[in-house]
């Protein structure tokens, strides 16, 4: 039996049993973590628990064949996989239970995931990247079935574009393409869209990727007939397997109780996944869920006697011990050893880690006893103070919430007392919530000097004598040309992007220029296109997705809000995808292509940079500043700014407009007027008109929506107009009200007003077809000129007298 592809043939014995031995420990200690961590659940500790019982053996050789550069893109059942890559102990296994909030302890998600959701780190403290070559790496999880898949098409493809652009310094992320991207998914996932999406595209783009499904016949209660055709899903992938004339995908299917077969499996998996660059599915059988689902429930509710006990004599980690003892590697006592000494290091680690966990916590409720104490004592509501200190007192194991109402509720009897120990207990509570905020709240963006809204504002430049005037799209074009020269790892990609250089052509000519893999086409598959540039981010590369159209972007919205936005947040910085999302949208025609939903967007994309340009010069700027920072971002294009010309800048790929910072486009004294995109220009006409009947409007262009005036910039135009109305074309109550927000309540524009603050916005429904559907639908030049002048009329009615 070949055990690993390190292991020669001419192993001996006591190597062989040692390298058995070492994995059963594995897979023993992982059960062990699942057995305590349910009964943490069970006993109130932790909140919920879902565990990798059941699945561990296929894990062991999954991470046997996987190596230094590889990626994991995987789900919640993987504990054994990161444990034996050696990035889980059992004591981070507990923290992660217990979400304890000090990365140091809880190293996969400070906290912030439910356990079973694992990462390991690309990056330094600084935000700079790691030499991913040199480590194993996995991508942080998320809850959603399925949602993995996206991405680790673009893990792959990595490996794939690293091997094909020769020149470029992949130091630190490959290998010449010999990295493996290893996904895992449940069965009863597979029976989600991007699954099917992905496998189509790994097919199409033969990438090296080894896609295990763990099979247990249910998803939650829900037995396979209700899942999968044919109940078997590597029966109906067949259609994609290769063979001598097609390339495809390379299916294989193995027990999921039987070592020899999965050790084999995995290595000729990878093998064929490394060498080859084949994608292949591992389809692996017959494994079990000892403890159910999760620790919501008991699997006893649906699985019959017949399965219950099927599942306990199929249980790979018991199959795999019989296994042992009948092949004399080890005996039965030596076995019983390690065990007891497993099940011993496991409910030490449990112990410590919950000490850990308690000890900030206990160390802060002596403090803030003391203080309110002491406040107690001074004040007329002493006996109330004494029932909350007490009732502190009686709580044993504290959360950071029983301290923050414990203290909170204290103030609120020493209102109206001076005294010094009521400052003492305010200056704690205070110092108390800034400290603790972070820790739920930090790096949603990030914290690093590269932060997209740090890159400086570079004005466009313009030869004096005579300035070309060209169109918006040879002025994108022109500046995407010099983008690809300059960043060797940038490359974009999309439905129509490569051959004819997008549908409105800014990208012409260039994928001649640079070649198919930088400047690709892609099949119809929003999500993918996503995932591929999630994946490629994640690895070094600077991908530029593109969705063909704004109203399109909502097949892949799931992977851009759970996967994209939260991947800083979700692992405390640990990694990053700077991935540009390239669209076009805004004042089109008709149910689909109205490009207008911002204000869904604004609000599910958070972590994101959603940046809405009026003209292609700002828009070249934000591709210029974006490649400069290391952030994701949502650039959106104006549809019909493709054919305006506009003045070609001299400084193409070097100017950059900066992010978060609005745009003064007129200057005025009687109503300050906050647009965006292709509104924009409707509202610059509008402004030119209210000024023939003696209105002077000041434009602002918000340009960037998230984040939106980070310099409170709008407050200062409101100090001299003291008058506002926010346009735009989506719904009401939309992106405007967003706007609204933002500057009536966080710039504190409410002082400024002399009339109320108002919104003109698209009609609530999606706009019809045709220029008078858009008439009709969307705000224009009259509507926005008649709203301007009610609001000047209500104000000034002499000046303005009733139009209508
Ligand atoms: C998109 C989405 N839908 C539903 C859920 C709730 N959910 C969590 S796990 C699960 C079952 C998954 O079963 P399977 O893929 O077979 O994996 P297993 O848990 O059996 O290993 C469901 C429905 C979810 N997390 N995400
Ligand atoms: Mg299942």
């Amino acid at each position: 039996m070949k055990v690993s592809s390190k292991t020669s043939n001419d192993i001996s014995f006591e190597d062989f049993k040692e390298q058995i031995l070492s994995d059963y420990k594995i897979a023993f200690l992982s059960r062990t973590c699942s057995l305590l961590g349910r009964k943490e659940v069970l006993t109130g500790k932790a909140k919920f628990g879902i565990f990798g019982d059941g699945k561990e053996l296929p894990q062991l050789a999954m991470a046997k064949s996987f190596q230094n550069g590889d990626f994991r893109s995987g789900y919640y059942r993987d504990q054994t996989f990161m444990m034996a890559i050696g990035h889980l102990k059992p004591k981070d296994f507990f923290h992660g239970l217990y979400a304890t909030t000090n990365i140091e302890k809880e190293p996969m998600s400070a906290g912030r995931q439910m356990g079973g959701h694992f990462v390991t780190y690309s990056l330094n403290e600084d935000g700079s990247w790691k030499n991913l070559t040199e480590q194993k790496n996995s991508s942080s999880d998320i809850s959603c079935t399925a949602g993995q898949m996206p991405r680790l098409l673009g893990l792959a493809q990595a490996s794939k574009v690293y091997r094909e652009l020769k020149d470029l310094d992949s130091s630190k992320f490959s290998d010449n393409g010999n990295e493996v991207a290893w996904g895992t998914i449940g069965n009863a996932s597979t029976s989600e869209g991007m699954f099917w999406e992905t496998i189509n595209a790994a097919g199409v783009l033969q990438v090296p990727m080894v896609l295990s499904i763990w099979d247990d016949e249910y998803g939650i209660s829900v037995p396979a007939k209700y899942h999968t055709t044919k109940e078997d899903i590597s029966k109906v992938l067949s259609g994609f397997q290769r063979d001598e004339n097609n390339p495809g995908i390379e299916i294989l299917k193995v027990k999921g109780w039987d070592y020899t077969a999965l050790m084999h499996t995995y290595e000729n998996a990878a093998d064929i996944a490394r060498q080859e660059h084949v994608p292949v599915v591992i389809h692996v059988t017959e494994l079990t869920q000892p403890q159910g689902h999760s620790t919501s429930g008991s699997h006893e509710r649906y699985k019959d006697d017949e399965r219950l006990a099927w599942e306990r004599d199929n249980d790979c980690n018991k199959r795999f011990r019989e296994w042992i003892l009948e092949s004399g590697i080890a005996r039965e006592e030596e076995l019983a050893n390690i065990e007891k000494q497993i099940k011993r290091t496991v409910r030490e680690a449990k112990k410590e880690a919950w000490t850990e966990y308690l000890e900030e916590h206990l160390s802060l409720k002596k403090t803030l006893v003391q203080l309110i104490n002491e406040a107690a004592n001074v004040s007329s509501n002493k006996n109330f103070l004494a029932k909350i200190k007490n009732d502190l007192i009686a709580t044993d194991e504290p959360v950071k919430k029983d301290l923050a109402v414990a203290a909170r509720k204290a103030l609120r009897y020493l209102v109206g007392e001076s005294s010094k120990e009521r400052e003492d207990l305010a200056n704690w509570l205070n110092k108390f919530l800034s400290e603790s905020q972070p820790k739920f709240s930090s790096h949603l963006y990030s914290e690093n000097d590269n932060r997209a809204t740090k890159i400086k504002a570079i004005p466009p430049k313009y030869d004096s004598e005579k300035t070309e005037k060209v169109d918006g799209r040879v002025l994108l074009r022109d500046n995407f040309d010099k983008l690809f020269e300059r960043y060797p790892n940038a490359l974009v990609f999309g439905e129509d992007t490569g051959a004819i250089g997008d549908v409105n052509q800014g990208l012409e000519g260039l994928q001649a220029k640079y070649g198919n893999t930088r400047i690709a086409d892609t099949g119809i598959r929003e999500t993918t296109i996503v995932g591929q540039g999630i994946g490629m981010a994640l690895r070094g590369l600077r991908p530029i997705a593109e969705i063909q159209y704004l109203d399109y972007i909502f097949y892949t919205l799931a992977t851009l809000t759970d996967d994209l936005a939260s991947l800083l947040y979700r692992t405390y910085g640990k990694q990053k995808a700077p991935l540009i999302i390239r669209t076009r949208g805004h004042r089109l025609e008709g149910i689909w292509h109205s490009g207008s939903e911002m204000g869904g967007l604004i609000h599910v994309l958070r972590g994101i940079y959603i940046l809405a340009p009026r003209n292609m010069t700002q828009a070249a700027g934000f591709y210029n500043t974006l490649m400069k920072s290391d952030e994701p971002a949502l650039i959106i294009e104006s549809l019909n700014g493709y054919r305006l010309k506009e003045d070609k800048p001299n400084n193409l790929g070097e100017f950059c407009t900066p992010i978060g910072v609005v745009e003064k486009v007129k200057e005025g004294t009687d109503i300050t007027l906050v647009s965006y995109g292709s509104t924009l220009r409707i509202v610059e006409q509008a402004a030119k008109e209210l000024l023939e009947v003696g209105i002077d409007a000041e434009v602002i262009d918000a340009q960037t929506l998230l984040p939106f005036d980070i310099h409170g910039d709008t407050v200062k135009s409101l100090q001299k107009t003291n008058r506002l109305l926010v346009i735009d074309e989506d719904v009401p109550g939309g992106c405007s009200a967003y706007l609204l927000t933002e500057i009536i309540e966080k710039q504190g524009g409410y002082k400024y007003l002399d009339s109320a603050p108002q919104t003109l916005t698209a009609q609530a429904h999606r706009p019809a077809y045709g220029t008078d559907g858009d008439y009709f639908s969307k705000p224009n030049v009259e509507d926005v000129f008649e709203k301007a002048y009610a609001i000047m009329n209500e104000a000034n009615p002499s000046d303005y007298p009733r139009l209508r």
